[in-house]
């Protein structure tokens, strides 16, 4: 076999000394290429007044960096339009956030253009492509039309929604029609994948076979379950260094007796910060008792935020967890400490074990890495507590978190009094079923999983893709 490339809207994987990237795809990927020598293709991050096509190369360990820039017209209608305005808000079902707009759609067939001409000179017979993410669904598409014939899979880091949502999009059939230029199209959930294959069924008069082969628009794939998973060893080894050790006893020391409730997350209307300040606030008012005796760290980093509605949300939460100090602070005793900052990863594992409890509450999200980092860094002797939503991708796996609603906030409010009261023997319990989970199912396992089944698509199947690829 050739290389691996892997393509995705940013490259940007963490420096040596650990600081850099926070997005689960860019960890994941950091991660998984790390044991490969293979190429990742993708957007600098950088903006430039005409785009030239200009890949500048570097090497990071064995991988090789391809990076373009974009010009602002990209990143305005592909980037912050179609890919964060449109595609990012109805794929977490927030129909009512969707703005579609006829330049967005244009935007996003011609970034994903650039993305083709530009990768295509790179591309060598017997490389395999793995396309990551929602930037990217046409991709394919856009590398066949100009002759390629590797195989190439597509893995889809956010879920899938139900066809009810999905058809509110203009123009669906053309967007799934060009996955269907994929060898293999990955999900993360068998909720996604079922979501998908019901459209398949339901609205593109398609059929899936047993053993996930999809047919429709005269073409098939192969569609699959891949649920990706962390490296736990980063986090391990990450415990061990100075900074962890530091940033934990620092924590440790700030809490004066209390305990610690904790909430990391990218600052996105999907994870359901309001809805989590609402529960704990519920939580303080419910329990006079437990006031004084806990606080909660929200480390929320910001992102687009280009985008008004991630001005809005920001802008609510600064209100919120006002209001909350507000009503229940005292002298000595703050009920909410509010951080937007961006953590060295070393530094966040140290955090992440000083912490009782850890709410992990979105409305919906594809996997949620945040869950998993943190049952890594746990102290086997005495680990903390998952509060885990079950709109998160994790909550396939994860079944011995406190599994909640994070709708409901009375639910929260209770698994909140229940993790902060467990007795050690069933933290012990829970905590070691979870740790053997995402210790199996890590990262490695994702990538190799996948690139098992891209290879197998590939040997299997070549006159069926030959036949595929010539309409
Ligand atoms: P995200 O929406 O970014 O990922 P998540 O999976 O939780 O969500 O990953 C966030 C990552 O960023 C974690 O690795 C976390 O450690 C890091 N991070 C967050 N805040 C940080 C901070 N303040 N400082 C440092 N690091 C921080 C998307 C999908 C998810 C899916 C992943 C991977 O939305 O559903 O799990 O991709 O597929």
């Amino acid at each position: 076999m050739g290389r691996l490339i892997v393509v995705s809207n940013r490259v940007q994987p963490p420096d040596a000394a650990g600081a850099g990237a926070t997005g689960g795809l860019a960890v994941a990927l950091s991660a998984a290429l790390r044991e490969y020598s293979g190429l990742w293709f993708g957007w600098s991050g950088e903006t430039v007044d005409a785009f030239t096509g200009h890949l500048s190369m570097r090497k990071v360990g064995g991988v090789t960096l391809a990076l373009m820039d974009l010009d602002e017209h990209d990143v305005h209608e592909y980037y912050n339009g179609y890919a964060n305005r449109t595609l990012w808000p109805l794929f977490h079902y927030r129909t009512d956030l969707v703005a579609y707009e006829r330049s967005f759609d244009e935007g996003y067939a011609r970034v994903n253009a650039r993305f083709a001409e530009s990768l295509l000179p790179l591309i060598e017979p017997d490389d395999l492509i793995w396309v990551q993410d929602y930037h990217l669904l046409p991709l394919a598409r856009a590398l066949r039309r100009r002759g390629a014939r590797n195989p190439i899979g597509f893995f889809l880091h956010i879920p899938w929604p139900a066809r009810q949502i999905f058809t509110t999009l203009p123009r669906h059939a053309e967007l799934v029609e060009a996955l269907f230029d994929y060898d293999l199209i990955g999900f993360q959930t068998a909720d996604s994948l079922q979501a998908f294959a019901d459209y398949v069924k339901e609205s593109a008069g398609g059929e899936v076979l047993p053993g996930g082969i999809a047919m429709a628009f005269g073409k098939r794939a192969r569609i699959g379950a891949f649920p990706i998973g962390i490296d736990v060893a980063e986090i391990t080894e990450g415990l061990k260094s100075d900074r962890a050790k530091a940033e934990f006893e620092r924590v440790r020391a700030s809490l004066l007796g209390r305990k610690m409730i904790l909430g990391v997350d990218r600052l996105d209307y999907s994870k359901g910060l309001e809805e989590r300040f609402l529960a704990y606030e519920q939580y303080l008012e419910d329990h006079p008792e437990g006031r004084e005796h806990v606080f909660l760290l929200q480390i929320a980093t910001p992102t687009r935020d280009e985008v008004e509605a991630y001005q809005d949300i920001r802008g609510r939460l600064e209100s919120l967890s006002g209001r909350i100090n507000g009503a229940y602070a005292d002298v000595d005793w703050v009920p909410v400490r509010y951080v937007n900052k961006t953590y060295r990863r070393d530094a966040l594992t140290g955090i992440y074990r000083a912490a009782h409890v850890a709410l992990v509450t979105p409305l919906r999200d594809g996997m949620n890495l945040v869950a998993k980092e943190y049952v890594a860094a746990q102290d086997p002797d005495d680990p903390g507590v998952l509060v885990l939503s079950e709109q998160a991708g994790a909550a396939e796996q994860m079944r011995e978190a406190l599994i909640v609603n994070p709708f409901n906030r009375e639910a929260v409010a209770e698994a909140i009094r229940r993790g902060l009261a467990m007795p050690l023997a069933e933290r012990k319990d829970r905590w070691q079923a979870l740790f053997d989970g995402v210790s199996t199912d890590d990262v490695a396992a994702w990538r190799d999983s996948f690139v098992a089944a891209l290879k197998n698509e590939a040997t299997a199947d070549q006159p069926l893709r030959a036949s595929a690829n010539a309409r």
